[in-house]
């Protein structure tokens, strides 16, 4: 596929050329999950239906082929993200599951009494509550570098906070409210110099602009297959090299082990050590044709396609009267929350579904960027590979309709 061929795109989405009976779908909640394109649907039931094995543990041949293809996959993910290492490359049930490895592992190792991990204000609960839980236990504290009214980091607050009690700094990549692109580079830059480590939560930029780890510079790097077209139930934890390796696994059980005695037991290397139990075998296959799906359009052409939509729908949506967008962020990628003045947003939301738009309403699973904003909830439009003009036009109409009920 050579530039952006939107109706090209659309074809190879099967929930989008409608159900049987269903009103045509106009989806605009991918920053929740996104649709799968027919490469990826087949490549997971052609899996089971032809080539089904278990991984690393089988001498048979259909086992060393299914171990072959989900190593494989483990290099398209190294090279999706630019690491330098395969062997960087976990393979995780998702993004907060990678956040939990990293908190219980590196977090439950290093971190001792009154060291801190700073977050930001715009976290989602995952990389939240996973650090919290390791603190609490550990009697370390949380801080937060706060944002702006635009939904940007205040930077001029990160060299006062990163004090040396600070060992881990965890941020978003892309805020899954505000659509806020962090500096990340500048941030890990700074918290190195701090001596802390960085982790960045991928799973809202992983899909939609070019990642590559070593220029983000950051130490652990987390995303989410389900919002990238691939299945759900599984993810990816780059971690650098060194850092892994002097990680104590987290789950015990099959496959990370080297020896095990009743006395003692010794560990793989990562990435195995931190790879307990039969993976999700197919899902990762599944994953793998959606990194050559995804790497097919290229990243630079999808950022840009969805700039644009961006633009465009925020100019479209300050049509509505009593409209107001939460995140005014330069360059913000593609979602947008706002509410409508003495509207609910979950009526907002029941309203649209009626009309075949799929939205999401509620906190986002970030109630203290809920409570910095100053709303209980939000309505979010979000965007994917597929969004189009005709959608956000859709979604316009339909809150015209909406006002139209409830006002
Ligand atoms: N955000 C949303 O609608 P999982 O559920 O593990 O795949 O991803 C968790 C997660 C972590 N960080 C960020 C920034 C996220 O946006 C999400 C998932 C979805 O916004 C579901 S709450």
């Amino acid at each position: 596929m050579s530039a952006f061929d939107i109706e090209r795109v659309r074809a190879q989405f099967p929930m989008l050329s409608g159900r049987e009976g269903a009103r045509k779908l106009v989806f605009l909640d991918s920053a929740a999950t996104s649709l799968k394109p027919r490469v990826v649907i087949d490549a997971e039931a052609d899996f089971y239906a032809r080539d089904y094995g278990t991984v690393r543990r089988g001498i048979y041949g259909l086992s060393q082929a299914a171990t072959a293809r989900y190593e494989g996959v483990r290099e398209k993910a190294r090279s999706f993200l630019n690491a330098r290492e395969v062997n960087e490359i976990v393979f995780t049930r998702g993004t907060t599951e990678a956040i939990n490895l990293v908190a219980n592992s590196f977090g439950r190792s290093v971190l001792k009494s009154g060291d801190e991990v700073l977050v930001t204000a715009m976290e989602h609960h995952a990389n939240i509550v996973s650090w919290q839980l390791v603190c609490k236990a550990v009697g370390a504290t949380l801080s937060v570098l706060p944002i702006d009214d635009s939904g940007q980091l205040v930077l001029a607050e990160l060299d006062r906070l990163l004090s040396p009690r600070v060992k881990v700094v965890a941020l978003a990549h892309m805020s899954n409210v505000l659509g806020t692109v962090n500096p990340v580079a500048e941030v890990a830059r700074r918290a190195h110099a701090a001596g802390a480590v960085v982790l960045v939560d991928g799973a809202q930029s992983a899909a939609h602009m070019p990642v590559d780890v070593q220029e983000l510079g950051c130490d652990f790097f987390v995303c989410s297959s389900h919002k990238m077209c691939g299945p759900s139930g599984v993810g990816i934890l780059y971690g650098r090299h060194e850092v892994l390796e002097a990680m104590p696994p987290w789950q015990g059980g099959g496959d990370m082990i080297v020896t095990v005695g009743f006395d003692e037991t010794t560990f793989e290397a990562p990435p195995y050590r931190f790879e307990a139990g039969t993976p999700p075998i197919a899902q990762v296959i599944g994953f793998g044709a959606a990194l050559d799906f995804l790497d097919g359009i290229g990243r630079e052409h999808l950022a840009a396609h969805e700039h644009g939509l961006t633009d465009y729908a925020t100019g479209r949506l300050h049509e509505v009267p009593g409209l107001r967008v939460f995140g005014s962020a330069p360059g913000k990628g593609g979602i947008i929350a706002f509410v409508i003045d003495g509207m609910a947003p979950y009526d907002i939301g029941t309203l649209l579904d009626e009309q075949g738009i799929a939205v999401r309403v509620g906190h986002h699973c970030a109630q203290p960027l809920m409570k910095r904003l100053g709303v209980a909830s939000t309505v979010r439009a979000s965007f994917g590979v597929y969004s189009t003009r005709a959608d956000i036009d859709a979604l316009v109409e339909g809150l015209h309709k909406v006002r139209g009920i409830l006002s």
